[in-house]
């Protein structure tokens, strides 16, 4: 019986989802798509989720698309499919759900499989690990936002660089040009990544949705709209339980107790 594409477990509102095709080193094939919308799918249908955390199995995080899934021989391919199909409702999805997304890349990531990382809202990656655009070396763009999360992470010089050179960035350089939060040495990474997990567990969840929509919309809005977009949301903050138990929390001098619920 072949291995499930992906393991998706849950503890204590923490979703953990591996991507698990490590022989591929975790490329994308149209089974392991399917079982990641799958895994989204509950993982959003799931009221009492707080966080969830993607990474990968093996010694790669996600090399992209599978390219033995792509025949040539026989002329042409047409591939809008895979991004109408695939690859953008993933991207839409990762960044508009409203829990807190941490991606633990643990090893190499190539193609969509760094883009995919970079619609996440942390990303901790192994010293080791690496990322490589790759799409240039097969006559092809960034796709999964790449075009699009590049230059308003890395700036477009380095964002153009790394595209059309197609050099492997470590994950030391990967954080010092602003590509992912924070590389950590492998003996630390699980239990760094452990820590940010269950931090963001206990977290007031609701709040942290609110921020992660303002943060991702406010890349395309004027200031003006951008403060309007703040008052609004406070307004819908203030009202949650976790609002008051911080306050009350903060003036009894001990920890809050968060339920992450909008009311
Ligand atoms: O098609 C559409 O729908 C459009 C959408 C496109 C989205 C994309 O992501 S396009 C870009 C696709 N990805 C790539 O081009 C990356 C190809 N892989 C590599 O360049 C290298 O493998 C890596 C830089 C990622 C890692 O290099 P290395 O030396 O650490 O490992 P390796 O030996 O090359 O790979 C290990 C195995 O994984 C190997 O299999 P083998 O020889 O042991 O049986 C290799 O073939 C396999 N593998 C790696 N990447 C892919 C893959 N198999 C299929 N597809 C892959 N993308």
């Amino acid at each position: 019986m072949s291995e499930a594409p992906i393991l998706h477990s849950v503890d204590n509102g923490a979703h953990t989802i591996t991507l698990n095709r490590p022989d591929r080193l975790n490329a994308f094939n149209v089974a392991m798509h399917d079982a990641l919308g799958a895994a989204l799918g509950r993982i959003e249908a799931d009221t009492d989720a707080r966080v969830v955390l993607l990474t990968g199995a093996g010694r790669g995080f996600c090399a992209g698309q599978d390219l033995s899934d792509r025949d040539t021989s026989k002329g042409p391919l047409d591939l809008s499919i895979g991004p109408e199909r695939y690859y953008n409702p993933l991207v839409r999805r990762l960044t508009s759900l409203r829990l807190p997304i941490v991606c633990a890349v643990n090893g190499v990531a190539a193609g969509a499989g760094v883009n995919i990382a970079l619609a996440c809202d942390i990303v901790i990656a192994k010293r080791s690990a690496s990322f490589s655009q790759a799409f240039s070396a097969i006559g092809l763009v960034p796709d999964s936002g790449g075009t699009w999360f590049l230059p308003r992470l890395m700036g477009q010089a380095n964002a153009l660089a790394f595209t059309l050179l197609n050099e492997r960035l470590d994950a030391t350089a990967a954080q010092e040009l602003g590509l992912i939060w924070k590389a950590v040495d492998d003996a630390t990474f699980d239990e760094t990544v452990a820590e940010v997990v269950s931090k963001l567990a206990a977290a007031p969840t609701f709040g942290l949705g609110q921020a992660k929509r303002l943060i991702r919309n406010a890349a395309t809005l004027s200031l003006d709209a951008a403060l309007d977009a703040e008052r609004d949301t406070q307004k819908a903050c203030g009202r949650s339980p976790d609002y008051s138990e911080g306050v009350r929390a903060f003036k009894e001098k001990r920890t809050a107790q968060f339920t992450g619920r909008s009311e």
